[in-house]
């Protein structure tokens, strides 16, 4: 049987994933296994608990989770595991992802959600933190982090150009 991979990449829905998909892009690109679920907190609530309560035994060791609207997703994961949870504010269509932010963000003490930013960078951002905690215990891990990061400073141009690209 395949290990699961260390990384479950969780959201409310099939309409969260071209904002989620830049998570697995930065995993990708990171060499780091993940598996892509949708899990609904209001539609599908015994697959959320399903998912949560078994998640470290299952073998994860981190989850991020984006949703969006009334994002109770990324919270509700968090109080049923003690892995560390990353939440990704999905930029919703009524409110612009204001009402995923606030509804992520405002944890009670003592359940933590590490919040991200809406959208595209909070997800870029939660598969970095992702590879950042599995990296304390990877080095090559690391040392790929490490040129990432390296490879994103040396593509940022001193001078700004007229060409669009
Ligand atoms: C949330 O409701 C999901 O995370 C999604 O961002 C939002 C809208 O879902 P759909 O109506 O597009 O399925 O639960």
């Amino acid at each position: 049987m395949l290990a699961t991979p260390l990384v479950a990449l969780v959201m409310g829905s099939q309409s969260d994933w071209p904002t989620m998909r830049h998570a697995a892009d930065t995993l990708d690109a990171l060499k780091i296994e993940y598996e892509a679920r949708i899990v609904s907190a209001h539609r599908t609530p015994h697959r959320l608990v399903d998912f949560s309560t078994n998640a470290r035994e299952d073998g994860f060791r981190v989850i991020i989770a984006g949703a969006g609207g009334a994002a109770h997703l990324p919270g509700m994961i968090a109080a049923m595991t003690p892995l560390p949870v990353f939440g990704v504010p999905v930029e919703s269509k009524a409110l612009s992802g204001h009402d995923s932010l606030l509804s992520i963000v405002q944890m009670p003490g003592g359940v933590p959600v590490g919040t991200l930013a809406i959208g595209k960078p909070g997800a870029i951002n939660a598969a970095l933190l992702a590879a950042s905690v599995l990296a304390l215990g990877d080095e090559e891990l690391a040392d790929r982090l490490d040129a990432y990061r390296t490879a994103q400073t040396e593509a940022v141009p001193r001078y700004p150009s007229d060409d669009q690209h």
